[in-house]
């Protein structure tokens, strides 16, 4: 069946794959079209939500410790994967400028949408700002970053993005990233910590419904893109937390028997009453795990970040 078949885009290929499983899952990365991007912004907005703020903190308390550590050769490229808004990084280049930092900022971002807003952004307030956007996968823009050596690289990765991927992926991207490191250049990253489970439960399924909305909006996404006709209201968001092993994961639950149409890539999807997709998992670390993954990816933990109650760290890396 699935050799006969030929599809356009990942998408395509990503959504027939994880709706004929068992059980079925859809690739989170896929939530984040235009609607997808604002609804992430109301997230980090949202008081429930403390992963933002929490790193925000980080950045301002260490701002001048990080600039000592990255500037220590004199001179950096600073490459954020995954960039955003730049709100929080914006407290470290406007930082990096005021000292007169010998720098240069290339954000990353899968959407060129946000990556245009950013610019326009950047432009206005902090005019002067040396910045080379690129829009792409990580994957394949750190390979083309690996020939530049001309400079420290500092490569960035806020917002706990990795807590996206299960610990095998997880490495694989570490594993990536240092390949494309040099012998002096570092890793800056973001690592939500376990903690009290309802914290995270509240974090992931905020009682306005906009994390319920966001989880939902991958149905509209195909909807559109796919000539599908899910109805996404049939379908409950649910979260979960498992404090042993720190993973935090996303469903869409059918609230009752459904069959979906996904003309453009003829498909006919049963849900059961009941059935599930998984949708998402934010994994939640502590310092053995995110040694453990260094270890793994030929990486070593240089310094630690956390904020005063330990519920979100900033790690430095560098080449084992
Ligand atoms: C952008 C992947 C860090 O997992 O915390 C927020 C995405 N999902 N609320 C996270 C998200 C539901 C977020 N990351």
């Amino acid at each position: 069946m699935k050799s006969t078949r030929t599809f356009m885009s990942t998408l395509e290929e990503d959504v027939f794959s994880g709706l004929t499983a068992y059980p079925k899952k859809l690739p989170s990365k896929y939530i984040y079209d235009k609607t997808g991007d604002e609804l992430f912004q109301k997230i980090m907005d949202m008081p429930e939500y403390y992963l933002t703020r929490a790193e925000f903190q980080i950045l301002k308390k260490h701002k001048e410790k990080l600039s000592k550590v990255f500037d220590a050769f004199g001179g950096f490229d600073l490459i954020e994967l995954g960039a955003g808004d730049g709100k929080k990084t914006k407290i470290l280049l406007k930082h990096f400028m005021e000292k007169g930092l010998d720098f240069h900022y290339t954000p990353i971002d899968i959407s060129q949408n946000v990556l245009d807003s950013l610019k326009a952004s950047l432009k206005e307030e902090l005019p002067g700002l040396q910045v080379t956007s690129r829009q792409g996968m990580y994957f394949k823009v750190l390979q083309d970053l690996a020939g530049y050596n001309k400079r420290r690289k500092i490569i960035m990765v806020l917002g706990s993005n990795i807590g996206n991927l299960m610990h095998k992926k997880a490495i694989d991207f570490l594993k990536n990233i240092r390949d494309s490191m040099g012998e002096d250049d570092l890793l800056f990253m973001g690592f939500d910590q376990k903690k009290h489970p309802q914290v995270i439960l509240d974090a992931y399924n905020d009682n306005t419904g906009i994390t319920a909305a966001f989880n939902k909006n991958l149905l509209v996404r195909i909807n559109r893109e796919l000539d599908a006709d899910f109805e996404p209201d049939n379908f409950l968001h649910w979260e979960t937390y498992n404090p042993e092993t720190g993973t935090a994961k996303s469903f869409l639950v059918a609230k009752e028997p459904m069959t979906v149409q996904l003309k453009k890539i003829s498909l006919e999807v049963h849900f059961k009453a009941w059935e599930t997709i998984h949708t998402e998992i934010s994994q939640k670390y502590d310092d053995d795990t995110v040694r453990w993954l260094a270890g793994q990816s030929d990486l070593v933990i240089t310094e630690i970040f956390g904020t005063d109650d330990e519920a979100y760290k900033n790690y430095i890396f560098k080449r084992r």
